[in-house]
């Protein structure tokens, strides 16, 4: 943490000094809707060839970044010739990647990417920047699309497509191709001989269907690949699983969270669809649902569960949800139709601080939604976060105690993350606001983390001291992980079998059975959050 604040009292009341940062949860939808629009005119752009990157993001388990398969999907259908190149599943070197970019011939690069990706971006324009001259580099997701003035200079790019890019991919490679031109091409933002124009917000596909859109050229991706790599629990390692989306945007406004654009469900048809499609062409087992969507109202998700139903469609799949969106009915339906884990955005275990973020959740919903999950048999993964403004040691305490209280039958640590303001987010405008980030420069220097951890705190929000929010966030970390260690050694013990007695005599000793504190060490240095927060 890099501010000083001078008290270091620990306030165990819990009073919070600010109020919600946003408040009404359609405010998004509302904004948006006046880009949303369905006609999309595709130019000839037949001879033109472009290469996509996907960064890598260090994880273990490889999961297909959807959002360039769509804009793969945009570029064919004006006849340009696309490849798809994952870092993150072959792990280029520096070397490696210079060979492919120069062997590949191609001038226009594109690169998708969210902001924890960032210094690989950096790394890969820089590589492109050195052996490919006159490269045209277009950078595209959650990295550029708040900040793009400050993530075009810092990475070296040339282009950045704000939000959802299917719309502004046909104008802007026309503009490339000399027909037409960046002044008049909407949704993107750029630099020309140093000077930053931004041509505003992007034209939004109403329901992103295959007609309207098209789905994700999957072809373009080392699909396999997809398929062999480490599984999230609860499914099997010999499972065959890939990604899909249910619908774009998300009507809330967690204060903590970045969204761009409306909520918009993908109508089921097209949705269930595609989902045969890719069962039938990849023989899959299942689905990671990854986006927010799926649970947002009892009659999409009855809707969809029916729809899944009468199609007969035997899958697997889990799925992030709403504790305020479940019903007895609700998780009836989800386990009938083939859901196997809900990952949930708990967020905190203190009521106001859920009223500060404008989660719009209670606790009752929480503890009333993973009882009703768990007892439907079906594994419940959640998020917590420590950092909001006006947390303190009580806060964090109260969140530790509801991981404590609703943990049971895991394989896994759970913890409490920190709170990360990223651009985008009404918590990064606050904290520029009230002078806790100084520029967009003075964050990227603050966030150090490149990879899915979200072990720091990079902007001290909360009313302690810097040295006490530290102190107080690993002592959370700790507890935590002793807690899960013992849970875990009692659940090894009653499931393998084994000796309990000297599990016990351990645990009055103060010691753990290494195995345990192996696994649960390995475990938690792979964190599988997906990246939900819903
Ligand atoms: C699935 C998902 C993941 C997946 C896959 C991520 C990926 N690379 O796609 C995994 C599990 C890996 C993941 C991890 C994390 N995620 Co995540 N994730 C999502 C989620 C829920 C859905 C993404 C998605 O598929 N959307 C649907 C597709 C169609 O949209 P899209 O990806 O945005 O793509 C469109 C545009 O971005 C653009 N575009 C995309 N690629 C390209 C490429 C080019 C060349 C161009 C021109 C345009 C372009 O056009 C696409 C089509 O419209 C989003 C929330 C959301 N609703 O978007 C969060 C989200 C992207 N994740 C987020 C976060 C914070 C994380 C984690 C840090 C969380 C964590 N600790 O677990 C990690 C970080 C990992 C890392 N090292 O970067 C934030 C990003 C914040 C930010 N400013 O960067 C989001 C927005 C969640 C949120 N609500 O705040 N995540
Ligand atoms: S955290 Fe989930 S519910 Fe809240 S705004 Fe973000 S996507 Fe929507």
């Amino acid at each position: 943490m890099a501010n000083n604040k001078n008290s270091s009292l620990i306030q165990p009341s819990v009073t919070i000094p600010i109020k919600p940062i946003r408040t009404s949860p359609w405010a998004n939808a509302v904004r948006a809707k006046q880009g949303i629009e369905n006609e999309v005119k595709y130019p000839n752009l037949d001879g033109m060839r472009v290469m996509i990157l996907i960064p890598d993001d260090h994880y273990n388990k490889k999961l297909m970044s959807l959002g360039p398969g769509y804009v793969a999907t945009a570029m064919q259908r004006c006849g340009i010739d696309v490849t798809i190149t994952d870092c993150a599943i072959f792990s280029y070197d520096d070397i490696e990647l210079a060979k492919i970019f120069i062997q590949s011939g191609v001038k226009i690069f594109g690169i998708g990417a969210l902001y924890p990706m960032s210094k690989e971006v950096e790394r890969l324009c820089g590589i492109i920047r050195a052996v490919v001259p006159g490269a045209t580099i277009i950078l595209g997701g959650a990295l550029p699309t708040p900040i793009p003035e400050f993530i075009l200079r810092q990475m070296g790019a040339d282009i950045a497509t704000i939000g959802e890019s299917e719309m502004t991919i046909p104008p802007l490679m026309a503009a490339l191709a000399g027909q037409g031109s960046l002044e008049d091409v909407r949704g993107i933002a750029y630099l020309r001989d140093g000077e930053f124009f931004h041509n505003g917000q992007p034209a939004l596909p109403t329901r992103a269907t295959r007609v309207e859109v098209g789905w994700p050229a999957l072809d373009l991706y080392p699909i396999e690949k997809y398929i062999e790599s480490p599984k999230f629990y609860p499914f099997e390692q010999h499972e065959r699983l890939l990604p899909i989306v249910t619908g774009r945007g998300c009507p809330y406004a967690c204060d903590f969270c970045y969204r761009v654009s409306a909520y918009r469900i993908r109508p089921f048809d097209d949705l269930l669809d595609e989902m045969e499609y890719m069962k039938d062409k990849y023989n899959l087992d299942g689905f990671y649902i990854v986006d927010d969507l799926l649970m947002l109202s009892t009659h999409k998700i009855t809707d969809f569960c029916e729809s899944v139903l009468e199609r007969g469609l035997k899958i697997r799949y889990n799925c992030t949800g709403r504790v305020n969106t479940v019903t007895p009915k609700i998780i009836e339906l989800l386990k009938e139709s083939g859901c196997v884990s809900i990952y949930y955005g708990l967020e905190s275990g203190n009521q106001q601080i859920l009223q500060t973020m404008s989660k719009k959740t209670t606790l009752e919903q929480v503890h009333e939604a993973v009882r009703l999950t768990r007892d439907a048999g079906i594994y419940t993964a959640y998020g917590l976060m420590f950092g909001q403004p006006g947390e303190n040691a009580q806060t964090l305490q109260d969140s530790v105690d509801l991981i404590k209280n609703i943990s049971y039958g895991e394989y896994r640590t759970n913890k409490v993350f920190g709170c990360v303001p990223f651009p985008g987010s009404g918590l990064y405008d606050w904290c520029k606001e009230k002078g806790l980030i100084k520029d967009d420069q003075d964050f990227y220097d603050r966030y150090i983390n490149q990879n899915w951890s979200l072990d720091q705190l990079p902007v001290n929000m909360t009313d302690l001291s810097d040295s006490e929010a530290e102190r107080l966030f690993r002592a959370a970390h700790d507890e935590l992980s002793q807690f899960f260690q013992e849970k875990m050694a009692v659940d090894w013990v009653n499931f393998f079998g084994g000796d309990a007695e000297s599990l016990q005599q351990d645990k009055k000793n103060g010691a753990s059975m290494p195995h345990i504190r192996q696994r649960v060490e390995a475990d938690a240095s792979t964190y599988d959050t997906s990246g939900r927060t819903s």
